[in-house]
Protein backbone atom coordinates (compact mmCIF):
# COMPACT_ATOMS: atom_id res chain seq x y z
CA UNK A 1 0.00 0.00 0.00
CA UNK A 2 1.13 2.97 -0.74
CA UNK A 3 1.92 6.11 1.47
CA UNK A 4 0.45 9.02 -0.12
CA UNK A 5 2.43 11.78 2.36
CA UNK A 6 6.46 10.22 1.47
CA UNK A 7 8.35 10.48 -1.36
CA UNK A 8 11.52 8.91 -1.65
CA UNK A 9 14.57 11.32 -3.85
CA UNK A 10 18.31 10.53 -4.72
CA UNK A 11 21.15 13.06 -4.43
CA UNK A 12 24.80 12.32 -4.64
CA UNK A 13 24.26 8.65 -4.28
CA UNK A 14 21.72 8.73 -1.31
CA UNK A 15 18.66 8.30 -0.87
CA UNK A 16 15.97 10.74 1.04
CA UNK A 17 13.03 10.22 2.61
CA UNK A 18 10.88 13.24 2.52
CA UNK A 19 7.45 13.15 3.95
CA UNK A 20 4.60 16.40 4.32
CA UNK A 21 1.46 15.56 5.65
CA UNK A 22 -1.10 17.08 7.39
CA UNK A 23 0.69 18.28 10.38
CA UNK A 24 4.49 18.49 9.31
CA UNK A 25 7.42 18.12 6.93
CA UNK A 26 10.46 16.40 7.60
CA UNK A 27 13.47 14.48 5.54
CA UNK A 28 14.70 11.28 6.34
CA UNK A 29 18.34 10.20 5.43
CA UNK A 30 18.77 6.36 4.75
CA UNK A 31 22.84 6.99 4.92
CA UNK A 32 22.64 6.63 9.00
CA UNK A 33 18.97 6.35 9.44
CA UNK A 34 19.25 9.89 9.97
CA UNK A 35 16.25 12.35 10.36
CA UNK A 36 17.73 15.90 9.19
CA UNK A 37 14.59 18.13 9.26
CA UNK A 38 10.84 18.39 11.29
CA UNK A 39 9.03 21.77 10.00
CA UNK A 40 5.66 21.43 11.95
CA UNK A 41 2.81 23.09 10.53
CA UNK A 42 1.75 24.51 13.73
CA UNK A 43 4.40 27.34 12.98
CA UNK A 44 6.19 26.54 10.09
CA UNK A 45 9.87 27.20 12.21
CA UNK A 46 12.28 24.37 11.31
CA UNK A 47 13.32 22.67 14.74
CA UNK A 48 16.68 20.35 13.43
CA UNK A 49 19.70 21.89 12.64
CA UNK A 50 22.00 20.05 9.85
CA UNK A 51 25.39 22.64 9.52
CA UNK A 52 25.35 23.86 5.86
CA UNK A 53 28.72 21.56 5.13
CA UNK A 54 27.40 18.85 6.39
CA UNK A 55 28.63 15.82 4.07
CA UNK A 56 25.76 14.21 2.35
CA UNK A 57 27.37 11.76 -0.03
CA UNK A 58 28.02 9.14 2.94
CA UNK A 59 31.78 9.91 3.09
CA UNK A 60 31.38 10.72 6.61
CA UNK A 61 28.41 11.13 9.82
CA UNK A 62 26.05 13.65 9.31
CA UNK A 63 26.81 17.10 11.21
CA UNK A 64 23.19 17.85 12.60
CA UNK A 65 19.85 16.38 12.35
CA UNK A 66 19.14 13.17 14.79
CA UNK A 67 22.16 11.23 14.92
CA UNK A 68 21.87 7.93 15.88
CA UNK A 69 24.76 6.86 18.28
CA UNK A 70 25.17 2.85 18.90
CA UNK A 71 26.21 0.41 20.18
CA UNK A 72 28.27 3.21 22.30
CA UNK A 73 28.78 6.56 23.46
CA UNK A 74 31.39 8.59 22.05
CA UNK A 75 34.53 6.89 22.37
CA UNK A 76 33.27 4.20 24.99
CA UNK A 77 34.26 1.46 23.24
CA UNK A 78 36.56 -0.02 25.28
CA UNK A 79 39.69 0.72 23.05
CA UNK A 80 41.91 3.37 22.45
CA UNK A 81 40.26 6.51 21.25
CA UNK A 82 40.55 6.54 17.14
CA UNK A 83 40.51 2.73 17.24
CA UNK A 84 36.82 2.51 16.52
CA UNK A 85 34.54 5.45 15.40
CA UNK A 86 33.27 7.78 17.67
CA UNK A 87 29.78 6.85 17.82
CA UNK A 88 29.41 3.50 16.90
CA UNK A 89 28.50 2.23 13.73
CA UNK A 90 25.16 2.88 13.37
CA UNK A 91 25.19 6.33 11.50
CA UNK A 92 28.03 5.78 8.20
CA UNK A 93 25.88 2.56 7.12
CA UNK A 94 23.04 2.56 4.58
CA UNK A 95 19.63 1.54 6.21
CA UNK A 96 16.76 -0.30 4.70
CA UNK A 97 13.22 1.22 4.47
CA UNK A 98 11.13 -1.72 6.51
CA UNK A 99 7.26 -0.25 6.21
CA UNK A 100 5.65 3.15 6.00
CA UNK A 101 1.99 3.98 7.07
CA UNK A 102 -0.22 6.78 7.30
CA UNK A 103 -3.21 8.25 9.60
CA UNK A 104 -4.53 11.02 11.02
CA UNK A 105 -1.75 11.52 14.15
CA UNK A 106 0.96 11.91 10.52
CA UNK A 107 3.54 9.46 8.71
CA UNK A 108 4.72 6.49 10.33
CA UNK A 109 8.03 4.96 8.91
CA UNK A 110 10.29 1.76 9.85
CA UNK A 111 13.94 1.68 9.76
CA UNK A 112 16.73 -1.17 9.97
CA UNK A 113 20.62 -0.88 9.42
CA UNK A 114 22.29 -3.23 7.21
CA UNK A 115 24.12 -4.56 10.04
CA UNK A 116 24.43 -4.40 13.69
CA UNK A 117 27.66 -6.63 14.50
CA UNK A 118 30.62 -5.24 13.81
CA UNK A 119 34.13 -4.75 15.58
CA UNK A 120 33.38 -3.47 19.07
CA UNK A 121 29.98 -4.94 19.25
CA UNK A 122 29.86 -8.56 18.48
CA UNK A 123 26.69 -10.07 19.62
CA UNK A 124 23.08 -10.72 17.54
CA UNK A 125 20.87 -8.52 17.90
CA UNK A 126 17.99 -6.22 15.85
CA UNK A 127 17.93 -2.64 15.70
CA UNK A 128 15.19 -0.58 14.97
CA UNK A 129 14.25 2.92 14.31
CA UNK A 130 10.61 3.83 14.53
CA UNK A 131 9.80 7.38 13.60
CA UNK A 132 6.51 9.07 13.52
CA UNK A 133 6.20 12.33 11.81
CA UNK A 134 3.18 14.46 13.47
CA UNK A 135 2.51 17.16 15.66
CA UNK A 136 5.17 15.49 17.06
CA UNK A 137 8.35 14.00 16.16
CA UNK A 138 8.79 10.78 17.71
CA UNK A 139 11.86 9.16 17.30
CA UNK A 140 12.29 5.84 18.84
CA UNK A 141 15.64 3.26 18.60
CA UNK A 142 14.90 -0.35 19.58
CA UNK A 143 17.01 -3.32 20.55
CA UNK A 144 16.40 -6.68 20.59
CA UNK A 145 18.93 -9.17 22.02
CA UNK A 146 17.54 -12.09 19.43
CA UNK A 147 20.88 -14.17 20.64
CA UNK A 148 21.78 -16.71 23.65
CA UNK A 149 24.23 -14.50 25.91
CA UNK A 150 24.20 -10.97 27.16
CA UNK A 151 24.98 -7.94 26.06
CA UNK A 152 25.34 -4.27 27.09
CA UNK A 153 25.41 -1.02 25.09
CA UNK A 154 24.55 2.43 25.12
CA UNK A 155 23.28 4.43 22.55
CA UNK A 156 22.19 8.47 21.99
CA UNK A 157 19.79 10.43 19.43
CA UNK A 158 22.26 12.81 19.32
CA UNK A 159 19.59 16.02 18.04
CA UNK A 160 20.96 18.62 16.70
CA UNK A 161 17.90 21.71 17.84
CA UNK A 162 17.69 24.69 15.52
CA UNK A 163 18.26 27.87 17.62
CA UNK A 164 17.76 31.71 16.72
CA UNK A 165 20.85 32.35 18.80
CA UNK A 166 22.36 29.94 21.73
CA UNK A 167 23.02 33.04 23.73
CA UNK A 168 18.97 33.54 23.50
CA UNK A 169 18.39 30.00 24.70
CA UNK A 170 17.89 28.61 28.29
CA UNK A 171 17.82 25.01 29.01
CA UNK A 172 14.81 23.70 31.55
CA UNK A 173 13.94 20.95 33.19
CA UNK A 174 17.52 19.88 33.56
CA UNK A 175 18.18 18.59 37.56
CA UNK A 176 20.99 16.80 39.12
CA UNK A 177 24.41 16.50 38.44
CA UNK A 178 26.26 15.96 35.34
CA UNK A 179 30.27 15.01 34.23
CA UNK A 180 31.90 17.51 32.45
CA UNK A 181 33.38 16.44 29.19
CA UNK A 182 35.77 19.99 29.38
CA UNK A 183 37.20 19.56 32.84
CA UNK A 184 37.89 16.02 33.32
CA UNK A 185 34.81 14.29 33.86
CA UNK A 186 34.10 16.24 37.14
CA UNK A 187 30.63 15.71 38.73
CA UNK A 188 28.88 19.40 39.43
CA UNK A 189 25.42 20.41 40.12
CA UNK A 190 23.43 21.27 36.90
CA UNK A 191 22.87 25.04 36.98
CA UNK A 192 19.42 26.50 38.41
CA UNK A 193 19.71 28.76 35.38
CA UNK A 194 20.82 26.96 31.98
CA UNK A 195 21.90 29.45 29.96
CA UNK A 196 25.44 29.21 27.11
CA UNK A 197 28.26 31.43 26.57
CA UNK A 198 30.85 29.08 26.59
CA UNK A 199 31.99 25.43 25.16
CA UNK A 200 29.79 23.27 26.99
CA UNK A 201 30.17 19.10 26.64
CA UNK A 202 28.01 17.29 29.54
CA UNK A 203 26.43 13.92 30.67
CA UNK A 204 23.42 14.88 32.69
CA UNK A 205 23.75 11.47 34.43
CA UNK A 206 19.32 11.24 35.21
CA UNK A 207 17.30 10.17 32.83
CA UNK A 208 15.52 13.65 32.39
CA UNK A 209 12.28 13.21 30.89
CA UNK A 210 11.62 16.63 29.52
CA UNK A 211 13.68 19.82 28.64
CA UNK A 212 12.64 22.67 27.14
CA UNK A 213 14.59 24.65 25.05
CA UNK A 214 13.26 28.32 25.97
CA UNK A 215 14.24 30.82 23.37
CA UNK A 216 14.46 34.72 24.67
CA UNK A 217 11.92 33.38 27.63
CA UNK A 218 9.49 32.26 25.02
CA UNK A 219 9.58 28.55 25.04
CA UNK A 220 10.08 26.89 21.40
CA UNK A 221 10.91 23.36 21.70
CA UNK A 222 10.02 20.56 24.14
CA UNK A 223 12.72 17.56 24.09
CA UNK A 224 10.73 14.61 25.96
CA UNK A 225 12.88 11.03 26.80
CA UNK A 226 11.99 7.89 27.11
CA UNK A 227 13.75 4.67 28.33
CA UNK A 228 16.97 6.68 28.75
CA UNK A 229 19.21 7.17 31.30
CA UNK A 230 21.23 10.34 30.73
CA UNK A 231 21.01 13.85 28.66
CA UNK A 232 24.08 14.94 26.88
CA UNK A 233 24.28 18.67 26.56
CA UNK A 234 26.37 19.64 23.88
CA UNK A 235 27.78 22.65 22.02
CA UNK A 236 31.07 23.36 20.30
CA UNK A 237 31.30 27.27 20.64
CA UNK A 238 34.49 28.44 19.30
CA UNK A 239 35.70 25.23 18.86
CA UNK A 240 33.23 24.65 15.75
CA UNK A 241 36.14 26.71 13.94
CA UNK A 242 38.22 23.24 14.14
CA UNK A 243 35.31 20.56 13.54
CA UNK A 244 35.50 20.74 9.56
CA UNK A 245 32.18 20.28 8.52
CA UNK A 246 30.69 23.70 10.72
CA UNK A 247 31.66 27.13 10.12
CA UNK A 248 33.18 28.76 12.50
CA UNK A 249 30.04 30.71 13.50
CA UNK A 250 27.67 27.37 13.39
CA UNK A 251 27.48 27.28 16.93
CA UNK A 252 25.12 29.89 17.21
CA UNK A 253 22.14 28.84 15.84
CA UNK A 254 22.56 25.43 17.44
CA UNK A 255 22.00 23.09 20.93
CA UNK A 256 22.28 19.20 21.01
CA UNK A 257 20.33 17.76 23.47
CA UNK A 258 20.88 14.38 23.32
CA UNK A 259 18.44 11.79 25.00
CA UNK A 260 20.88 8.87 25.63
CA UNK A 261 22.34 5.59 27.49
CA UNK A 262 25.38 6.00 28.91
CA UNK A 263 25.68 4.26 31.81
CA UNK A 264 25.01 0.47 29.89
CA UNK A 265 21.73 -1.12 29.28
CA UNK A 266 21.98 -4.88 29.49
CA UNK A 267 19.69 -7.23 27.47
CA UNK A 268 19.40 -10.66 28.47
CA UNK A 269 18.33 -13.31 24.85
CA UNK A 270 14.80 -11.96 23.70
CA UNK A 271 14.40 -8.80 26.10
CA UNK A 272 14.22 -5.41 24.32
CA UNK A 273 14.37 -2.20 24.94
CA UNK A 274 12.96 1.15 23.44
CA UNK A 275 14.64 4.90 23.89
CA UNK A 276 12.34 7.43 22.38
CA UNK A 277 13.03 11.02 21.82
CA UNK A 278 10.29 13.44 21.58
CA UNK A 279 10.29 16.42 19.60
CA UNK A 280 7.35 18.83 20.31
CA UNK A 281 6.77 22.77 18.88
CA UNK A 282 5.34 24.33 21.65
O1 LIG B 1 27.58 14.35 22.34
C1 LIG B 1 28.64 15.18 22.57
C2 LIG B 1 29.83 14.71 21.79
O2 LIG B 1 30.20 13.40 22.20
C3 LIG B 1 30.96 15.74 21.95
O3 LIG B 1 31.96 15.34 22.85
C4 LIG B 1 31.40 16.05 20.55
O4 LIG B 1 32.56 15.46 20.16
C5 LIG B 1 30.17 15.67 19.74
O5 LIG B 1 29.53 14.61 20.39
C6 LIG B 1 30.31 15.43 18.25
O6 LIG B 1 30.89 14.22 17.96
P1 LIG B 1 31.19 13.84 16.46
O7 LIG B 1 31.84 12.49 16.51
O8 LIG B 1 29.88 13.81 15.73
O9 LIG B 1 32.10 14.92 15.90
Amino acid sequence: MSTESLQVSESNGLTFLEIDNHLATAKISLYGGHVLSFIPKKDEKERLWVSPHAYLNGERPIRGGIPVCWPWFSDDHGKAQGELPAHGFLRTQMWQLTSSSEDEQGTHIILTPSFTRGEGFEYDCAVTLSVSIGATLSVSLITENTGVVPFTYNCALHSYFHVEHIQAVRLEGVTGEYKDKLDDWAVKPTPDNYTFAAETDRIHMTAVENASIVVNDTPFTDVGSQGNDSLVVWNPWQGAASISDMDPFGYKHMLCVESSITQGKTLQPTESHAMVQTITPV
